[in-house]
């Protein structure tokens, strides 16, 4: 709480924080009661689809494919106030975080520097099975995601792991047990929350409120100061909304509104909300994602058919000159021939068959005269 009264309140205490029904109506008072169907039923109970893609920013595009359930305001300290059909909830959860969306038709007032002259919010969640609407009416604990206005409309508010106090924006993660009191979480907070107005040009300006809102579904705490969310389980919920135009000086802690089950029987119970594992239709499309890696190389293809033979090419250019082979090695010597009677004429065989025919004829003549002087010898004379 940023305002100095509350301060003091909350010094003065300690722990406890401001009280926020009358005393003299505590039996009817904190009754936030539930949400659904439209005309609004004593027997409102809500289903919660798994929805992926909503972002916590005061926007509310991101909601189009969950259903909205429409309940009647009513002040539980002057049951004839109320904002007929005045608030529509949206309720929705992924693998991490339950979403909230409430929608509140009532004029602009935003005040950046006092809190009670702008609008708050307050969404309760039953943790113990006796605990009741009224802060737990003394039976149980309840959670408590309060929200008082410190930051501008689209800024990011909550979020503490030190504890339950949201010091800038004022959006507290809070426990309750009893209609008097109501604490930090002593542990963390782990709400995100995001606010507009469908109408901020002008101060009253007419319109509804925004309330974006998530927490992760399960927390640390081990305090028994938050409420935890499973599938199937079935949860009381309820939610006050304070109006800025209350009083001259803003809202008063027990002036709120508060969603009412029957406006007839002013069944101001807890409205039952349970998570269903089956997946809303999506919303819009998201953005491209990342291109992926490349796939395997695939097998190669069959070899194709033989072609036609093709036209004879040109003819190819001249080879280039050999080079001059290396002389061989020397032959072996022939062998000598037969000595001749005539060495001179012999000495070569150009002249061996004319040196032959000269012995012949050589021969022929030495007989020729050997015979004419044996003739001479044989007749004196
Ligand atoms: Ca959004
Ligand atoms: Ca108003
Ligand atoms: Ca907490
Ligand atoms: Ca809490």
């Amino acid at each position: 709480m940023s305002d100095g009264r509350h301060r003091v309140i909350e010094k003065s205490r300690s722990v406890r924080k401001r009280l926020w029904p009358g005393p003299a109506a505590v039996a009817v008072a904190l009754a936030f009661a539930g949400l659904l169907a439209q005309p609004a039923a004593a027997d409102v109970s809500l289903s919660i689809g798994e929805y992926n893609g909503i972002a916590i920013d005061g926007l509310v595009g991101d909601w189009a494919g969950v259903p909205g359930t429409t309940l009647t305001l009513i002040r539980p300290l002057a049951t004839t106030e109320r904002i007929v059909d005045g608030l529509t909830v949206k309720l929705a959860y992924d693998d991490a975080n339950i979403y909230v969306l409430v929608l509140v038709n009532d004029d602009f007032d935003y005040n950046a520097t006092d809190h009670l002259k702008s609008a708050a919010l307050a969404v309760l969640w039953q943790i113990d099975p006796a605990a009741t609407p009224d802060m737990g009416g003394g039976t149980g604990n309840v959670d408590i995601w309060h929200w008082e206005l410190d930051c501008a409309a689209g800024a990011l508010s909550g979020y503490n792991l030190r504890s339950g106090n949201d010091p800038d924006c004022n959006f507290d993660d809070e426990w309750a047990s009893d209609i008097s009191s109501r604490f930090d979480d002593g542990q963390a907070n782990e709400l995100y929350g995001a606010w507009s107005h469908t109408n901020m040009s002008a101060p009253g300006a007419p319109g509804t409120w925004i309330f974006e809102m998530r927490r992760s579904r399960n927390t640390t705490d081990t305090m028994n100061q938050d409420r935890q969310f499973a599938v199937n389980e079935t949860v009381g919920m309820s939610i006050a909304y304070w109006d800025a135009d209350e009083t001259p000086a803003g809202w008063l802690p027990w002036g709120h509104y508060t969603t009412c089950k029957d406006p007839v029987t002013l069944d101001f119970s807890w409205i039952n909300v349970t998570m269903v594992p089956v997946p809303l239709p999506q919303g819009p499309a998201g953005p491209v994602g990342p291109v992926g890696p490349a796939g395997p190389v695939g097998p190669a293809g069959p070899t194709g058919p033989i072609g036609i033979t093709g036209p004879q090419g040109p003819q190819g250019p001249g080879g280039a000159t050999g080079t001059t082979g290396a002389t061989g090695p020397q032959g072996p010597a022939g062998p000598s021939g037969p000595a001749g009677p005539m060495d001179a004429l012999l000495s070569t065989a150009a002249y061996g068959g004319l040196g032959l025919g000269l012995i012949a004829i050589a021969l022929g003549v030495g007989m020729v005269i050997g015979a004419r002087r044996a003739r001479r010898g044989e007749k004196p004379d």
